[in-house]
């Protein structure tokens, strides 16, 4: 068992822009970060992944990067970010960046020269193609905030390749240029001391040079993911990653692989692949439905529990897991995976946290999960800032594919504001978040769901969490053990359990406000077990051989 400090360390990923502003613009910085560190020192978390903070024009709030070596100047200067790291380091917490190298922003001086002409050394810095013979794009792509892949650029009469926004222009990995004004600046900021890096789409960055055209599956835009993802040479360009950069610091590294298979990750995260650390995978957050991702429906317990337990399982001995329930661009855990009723938010937000956390893998907290912040009530388009969801109803609903109604089912359900509303801190003004007016508004429930109410509860959802983040630390088995799912069958029940030799642990969580059987294998009716952790008050239910609503419980014992 190689014990590795970013396999037992729990991961805290904030959204600078909502979680503490300290100068009253209304958007958060780095300042307030810094002034909240004793509140994680105290949650007990080891690493911050902060999303992005360099210089950006904001359309895609900072995945959209004009400078990597700056940061940007809502979030404060970069001798703000060395005191916030020295900081972080002073209370043994760690600072990840996350790395957005897919694509530049549009005002990146690399695509500013790029785009001047045909022939300025940095063309190629980029993806520009000819259009075809009628003068439509060069080929059927969609880009994933809707609209086509494509931008014509009158200048020199080219198309450019953009995956994402219009703003945000593929970079071309191909030149070796490319690469390196990459891994030089990779390596300017472990210099500087960072811990490492969580790789935004770097499952994209090589893509098939034929740009074939891709299947057309809604009558919209054909699909670019079989010739863009996981393309030909992306394991060459983290290897070459690996080997000019990484392999040279005590790193932590995680990639966000879109669309990754099982067989992929071993590649990407494998033990002696030399790429990364860990991926992130999206099986079990890729709901979909007719366009895509936007759907209103939750995931069936059974399929959710498969996917997780597959990737459980078939990772074991050949990489390792990142374990997660939301981010910045996924809807609150408690809304989606939970039950946000009033009657059922706390338990049911206890019970997602001890079914992840007693997972195997690295477990990543989004800001807020630990206080089971919820989704915004959203009700007037006017109230969305994220151009995904309004780009996406201006596709759908403007033309005519979806009605209003229905896209803001969907919009409410799975938008990515939901997780970016403002972090609630109390029940003041604000939610203690700015004491100006906030970039997006915070969520109305903030007098009920916050920091303030919370950290001195000894049955709040955050002491919860800092029970599971202790206990990890306390226990190997939580780390290491090998895991294996029980009553797969079962609808309800999320059960499975972590052995390491002779330790064990029973995870059962009821997924459900139903009060349900629990047909617990007789081997693990033993007398002798210690309760780990547990959302009631007592562990009654078992005598009954039931599970009350939403009932998640961690049962340890020792052969
Ligand atoms: O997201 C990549 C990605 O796959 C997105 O399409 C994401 O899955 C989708 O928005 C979920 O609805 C990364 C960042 O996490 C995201 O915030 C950025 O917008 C995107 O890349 C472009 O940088
Ligand atoms: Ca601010």
């Amino acid at each position: 068992m190689n014990k590795t400090w970013w396999k037992e360390a729990v991961v805290y990923q904030i959204y600078p822009r909502s979680f503490q502003d300290s100068n009253g613009d209304g958007i958060g910085d780095l300042n307030g970060i810094r002034q909240r560190l004793d509140y994680l020192k105290l949650l007990g978390i080891d690493v911050i992944w902060l999303s992005p903070i360099c210089k950006s024009p904001n359309d895609d709030n900072g995945y959209d990067i004009s400078d990597y070596q700056d940061i940007m100047s809502e979030f404060g200067t970069m001798e703000d970010f060395d005191h916030l790291l020295q900081e972080a380091h002073e209370r043994g917490i760690r600072i990840l960046l996350d790395l957005v190298v897919n694509h530049t922003s549009d005002e990146h001086p690399w695509f500013l020269e790029s785009r001047r002409s045909r022939e300025n050394p940095y063309r190629d810095y980029y993806i520009w193609r000819e259009g075809k013979e009628d003068g439509s794009c060069p080929n059927n792509w969609g880009s994933c905030f809707s609209g086509s892949a494509w931008e014509y650029d009158s200048e020199t009469k080219m198309y450019y390749l953009h995956l994402f926004s219009k703003k945000q222009p593929d970079l071309n990995w191909e030149n070796p240029r490319v690469r390196d004004e990459v891994f030089d600046m990779m390596d300017w900021w472990c210099r500087k001391g960072i811990d490492g890096f969580r790789m935004d789409v770097i499952s994209m960055i090589s893509k098939d040079p034929a740009l074939p055209d891709g299947e057309v599956s809604n009558g919209l835009y054909g699909d670019f993911t079989p010739y863009s993802v996981h393309g030909p040479k992306v394991h060459d360009y983290l290897k070459e990653m690996n080997r000019r950069v990484l392999s040279k610091y005590d790193l932590m590294t995680v990639g966000e692989t879109a669309g990754v298979t099982i067989e992929e990750a071993k590649r990407y995260a494998g033990e002696g692949e030399e790429e990364l650390n860990m991926v992130f995978h999206f099986e079990h957050v890729d709901s979909s439905g007719e366009f895509g991702k936007w759907t209103d429906q939750k995931t069936e317990l059974r399929i959710l529990k498969g996917i997780l337990s597959k990737w459980q399982t078939e990772l074991e001995n050949s990489a390792w897991n990142s374990l997660y329930w939301d981010n910045h661009d996924q809807p609150r855990a408690v809304s989606r995976f939970g039950d946000d009723r009033e009657e059922y938010r706390e338990l049911s937000a206890k019970m997602l946290a001890t079914c992840l956390h007693m997972m195997k893998g690295t477990p990543y907290i989004y800001q807020g999960e630990e206080l089971s912040m919820t989704n915004y009530p959203f009700e007037d388009m006017i109230q969305f800032k994220d151009i995904e969801s309004i780009n996406a109803y201006k596709e759908l609903v403007g033309d005519g594919h979806v009605t209003h109604e229905r896209m803001m089912d969907y919009l409410r359900f799975k938008s990515r504001d939901n997780a970016r509303t403002p972090m609630q801190w109390d029940d003041k003004e604000q939610a203690g978040f700015t004491n100006g007016t906030p970039w997006l508004s915070v969520n109305p429930n903030y007098r009920e769901i916050n920091a303030a109410r919370q950290i001195d509860d000894p049955e709040s959802v955050f002491s919860y969490y800092k029970k599971l983040i202790a206990l990890r630390k306390k226990h190997d088995v939580i780390v290491y053990g090998t895991y294996q799912l029980i009553l797969p069958e079962d609808s309800h029940i999320f059960a499975f359990i972590r052995t390491l030799e002779k330790e064990q642990v029973l995870v059962l969580c009821n997924f459900t406000d139903q009060e349900v059987k629990a047909d617990i294998p007789e081997a693990f009716n033993k007398e002798t077990t210690e309760c780990f952790i547990q959302n009631y008050k007592d562990r009654e239910s078992l005598d009954k051989g039931i599970l009350r609503p939403y009932e998640a419980l961690a049962l340890y014992w020792k052969e």
